[in-house]
């Protein structure tokens, strides 16, 4: 299989255990939206210790296994690697994608590592474009719009950088940073391949449905 074709899925969930509507457990949230038809999971929770994150990381295989979804982990290819996740996700600091394909070449799980995504996270079109050259598979984009975790993520980058970045690379990229359902249409016209988001589905009152209806809204 052609690795453009491994990216199969136009709605991709990034976790924040604390942007979780209340009471639920981040493992009960992810699980429900699963149940909504979540293809693409990245598992995201930076402050957690390595052991904390690698057991998390086991769940979310289990989970992501038993629905049929991707999983994606934050920067870590080491836990990545561990749980036989799908890809890894990189940031601007995170080691750069020729090397992680590198390592996950020499780990000789090769029947995975033919199939091991990388996934970029680009604020800018030059990030875009080093990340292609670099060997990403894919990246995400923004924040495109204000997102409800304010700066933390800079100053939203407006719709257009998705228009003139498509223009420069041939990567898929995924809308992201305040994605609600009335900015998908505006995302997509503007040539986004899909769209990457947290709050908008973790922080719904009722995540299962509110995925049906992102993903209603990118068929
Ligand atoms: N990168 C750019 S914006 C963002 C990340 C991880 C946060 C997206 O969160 P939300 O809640 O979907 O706006």
């Amino acid at each position: 299989m052609k690795r453009d074709e491994l990216i199969d899925f136009k709605l991709y969930l990034i976790t924040d255990r604390k942007l979780v509507t209340r009471h639920l457990s981040l493992v009960t949230a992810v699980e429900e939206a699963l149940k909504g038809g979540v293809k693409a999971l990245q598992l995201r929770e930076k402050d957690l210790g390595t052991r904390e994150l690698l057991d998390m990381a086991y769940k979310m295989r289990e989970l992501t296994d038993k629905y049929g979804a991707k999983l994606f982990i934050n920067d870590r290819v080491d836990i990545a690697l561990s749980v036989e996740a799908d890809g890894v996700h990189l940031g601007q600091k995170s080691i750069p994608p020729h090397a992680v394909r590198k390592a996950v070449n020499a780990s000789r799980i090769t029947h995975h590592a033919s199939r091991f995504l990388i996934g970029v996270s680009a604020h800018s079109i030059e990030e875009a474009k080093q990340a292609e050259k670099e060997g990403a598979d894919f990246i995400t984009l923004g924040p495109v719009y204000k997102t409800p975790s304010k700066l933390k993520y800079g100053q939203p980058l407006g719709v257009d950088i998705i228009r003139k970045t498509k223009a420069e690379i041939s990567i898929p990229v995924f809308a992201i940073g305040g994605l609600k359902q009335d900015r998908i249409k505006e995302v997509m016209d503007a040539g986004a391949d899909g769209i990457a988001l947290i709050s908008g589905i973790l922080g719904a009152e009722n995540i299962k449905e509110k995925t049906r209806e992102f993903l209603e809204l990118l068929k």
